[in-house]
């Protein structure tokens, strides 16, 4: 498909998905804007974006961003995205998560109606909405139950979205996606945080892993084949909600098996659990099943768990290596 001049807003460019859904933009030849709070805040960003600082729990500028960007389609990612933080931080959570969705769709339902322009917007909901879940796997239908001021907030932030849909006629699509990891996921989630922590253990960097509840069970996939998932459904004939999914589920105690038997280490002598990483209310189990994107958008995705977790620790040993060659020379 020729996408040559069209324009893109992405909220959260700066996160591990913004990255990779402005490069697969950049190279469809889209012009791609960014927004996020700070200019050096998170990745490296392709000099190609341009960037417009925008904080949305505050919101006033979207207007002005909205007339500066004119895009055709809107990608919402921006949002307080650590469900164990959203805890210690439940106002600010749903202020940004759930309240700048809303912020957004009203600012972008504002500019489509002065403007004339035709605009698409796509929401990241998540599958921590399906929290307790009522059914295995989950789709497009599961009821939701959310465990944490994060699950709330992107609780809120979906039907938000529908509504706008419904009401407004506005073409907006709900991506329901699973965890998505890739070597830019950040440290604090805990596929990176166990394959930095391998790494470095590996190069004698440190000894000790400290992890909360290794028995919960997710659908991990990578991140460059999630973001294709939702240019995708904004390029379909009608909006609708899509679960994204790898449609397999692994243990967090599965995926030390993988990177510590990768780096020919034995995790149960470096991990200890603490309750310190233990959330109030867990969600125990996620499991998707992608079935309508696969039949409707043609997607599936290409990286397994073996391979997912390959690539995280062959990226982290690189910087393993470099932190202990910086240690050496000191
Ligand atoms: O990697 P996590 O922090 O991801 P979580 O909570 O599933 O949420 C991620 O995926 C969602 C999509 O379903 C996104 F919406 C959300 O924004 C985020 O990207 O934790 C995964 C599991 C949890 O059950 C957690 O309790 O790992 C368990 N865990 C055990 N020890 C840990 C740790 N999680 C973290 N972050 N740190 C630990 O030390």
């Amino acid at each position: 498909m020729d996408c040559q001049g069209r324009v893109a807003l992405i909220t959260g460019v700066h996160g591990q998905d913004g990255t990779y859904l402005a490069e697969l933009l950049l190279a469809k030849g889209y012009q791609v804007h960014g927004l996020a709070p700070y200019l050096r805040y998170g990745l490296p960003m392709d000099p190609r974006v341009q960037f417009h600082p925008c904080d949305l729990s505050d919101g006033s500028n979207l207007h002005e961003v909205l007339e500066l960007s004119r895009p055709s389609e809107v990608y919402h990612l921006g949002a307080q995205s650590h469900v164990k933080l959203s805890f210690e931080m439940p106002v600010h959570t749903v202020d940004v998560t759930g309240l700048g969705t809303l912020r957004l769709l009203e600012a972008v339902r504002q500019f489509r109606d002065r403007s004339g322009q035709d605009i698409r917007f796509y929401q990241a909901s998540s599958s921590e909405m399906f929290g307790k879940i009522a059914e295995s796997p989950q789709t497009e239908t599961t009821p939701f139950h959310p465990r944490s001021p994060y699950a709330c907030a992107k609780v809120y932030a979906h039907w938000q979205t529908i509504n706008y849909r419904e009401s407004y006629n506005l073409f907006a699509c709900c991506g329901i996606l699973f965890n998505h990891e890739s070597p830019r996921r950040g440290e604090a989630f805990v596929t990176r945080k166990i394959t930095r922590a391998a790494t470095r253990i590996k190069l004698g960097l440190q000894h000790e892993l400290r992890l909360g509840n290794i028995d919960a069970r997710r659908d991990w996939g990578f991140a460059g084949d999630y973001v294709e998932a939702m240019w995708l459904m904004l390029q379909q004939s009608r909006p609708a909600d899509y679960v994204i999914a790898s449609g397999h589920q692994h243990s967090v105690r599965e995926f030390l098996d993988e990177v510590f038997g990768h780096l020919d280490l034995d995790w149960q002598r470096h991990v200890v659990i603490d309750p310190a990483f233990y959330r109030p209310a867990e969600v125990d189990t996620l499991l998707g099943d992608a079935s309508k994107a696969r039949r409707e958008l043609g997607w599936q995705p290409r990286v397994g768990l073996k391979e997912l977790a390959r690539l995280m620790v062959e990226s982290d040993l690189i910087l393993a290596r470099q932190e202990a060659a910086a240690a050496a020379v000191r």
